[in-house]
């Protein structure tokens, strides 16, 4: 777990540091109320905040105000340090955002057993999250955490003037699958699907499930042209795939159809409606009799 240190005096920066590392944790270091705000803005910032109350430029209370009305989805827990130990100072610090406090000159086993308050609520946030993020049958992003993945990355593509290329895939016939063999076999074959797909794509781009046998891929940085060779390869290795039958070992195969979409530079589309330009083109290639790519 990473913690940030907001502390204006050096010597306690620097017995806290100790500290903070001797039992373990990753450190950020601010030296004032401004600095530890404009990290926690930056990617990847801090679970949980030591921050002092008197400092320079920002102090304890206002950087807690600020950091309480920032849009971001991670909750940072924070541990104000202070002099001021009289109720209206505590209800002060309370009422900015802070989660706990600890009064000047403090005891440091003190402390590290506050900080496990904190870790126990930021480990308790982060599986929840994994579990409103994640599709419980083939362990991908499920459709309202590939969607805001979607969004954030079509953004970027804009600011950064450059393709995002967006694919949907269905499984042909798969309401066989389920006939034949039974439900559970049929999830079997999801899993083994959304497996080959995850094998086949690139690290920087990343897969969803968005229906039942409905799966979206984003592959930032793509462009329409490239983006058919890709499904294409998508398209070949599902088709390749030999799932078995767990108790008959019986060879399963099946196919799947994809319908793909480009962002080209500058634009300023709507992900609905990239989405749905995808989603046109995989009727058209189910239509056009399935096991094919519509770009
Ligand atoms: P098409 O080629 O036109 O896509 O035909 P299809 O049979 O694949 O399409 P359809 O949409 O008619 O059927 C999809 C089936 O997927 C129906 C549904 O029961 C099944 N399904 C959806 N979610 C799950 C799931 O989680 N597990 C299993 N085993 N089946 C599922
Ligand atoms: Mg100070
Ligand atoms: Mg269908
Ligand atoms: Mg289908
Ligand atoms: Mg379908």
């Amino acid at each position: 777990m990473k913690i940030m240190i907001a502390e204006d005096d050096s010597i306690s920066r620097r017995v806290l540091q100790a500290n903070l590392t001797k039992w373990g944790y990753d450190i950020d270091v601010a030296v004032n109320g401004r600095e530890a705000f404009e990290m926690i803005t930056q990617p990847s910032p801090p679970s949980l905040l030591i921050s002092d109350w008197m400092m320079p430029l920002m102090d304890g209370p206002t950087l807690c105000r600020a950091i309480r009305g920032l849009d971001i989805t991670r909750y940072i827990y924070i541990i104000l340090l202070t002099t001021k130990g009289e109720k209206k100072d505590i209800i002060h610090g309370l009422e900015a955002g802070a989660d706990d406090f600890l009064t000047k000159p403090f005891n440091q086993e003190e402390l590290k057993y506050r900080i496990r308050i904190g870790e126990r609520i930021i480990n308790l946030e982060h599986r929840i999250l994994l579990l409103a993020n994640t599709d419980p049958l083939t362990g991908i992003m499920n459709r309202r955490a590939f969607m805001e993945r979607l969004d954030q990355e079509a953004a970027r593509a804009h600011r950064d003037q450059s393709h995002l290329s967006f694919l949907i895939t269905d499984i042909d016939h798969f309401k066989r699958v389920n006939d034949t063999f039974g439900h559970q076999v049929g999830d079997l074959v999801l899993q083994c699907f959304s497996d080959t797909l995850k094998a086949t794509i690139r690290p920087y781009d990343f897969l969803g499930r968005y229906g039942g046998e409905e799966f979206v891929i984003c592959m930032p940085g793509t462009t329409g042209s490239q983006v058919w060779t890709a499904a294409e390869r998508l398209r070949k290795a599902v088709e390749e795939k030999e799932i078995i039958h767990p108790d008959t070992q019986e060879l399963i195969s099946i196919t799947s159809s994809f319908g793909t979409a480009t962002c080209t530079l500058s634009c300023r589309e709507k992900t609905d409606n990239l989405i749905k330009r995808a989603d046109d083109a995989l009727y058209q290639a189910k239509k056009e009799g399935r096991n094919r790519v519509v770009c």
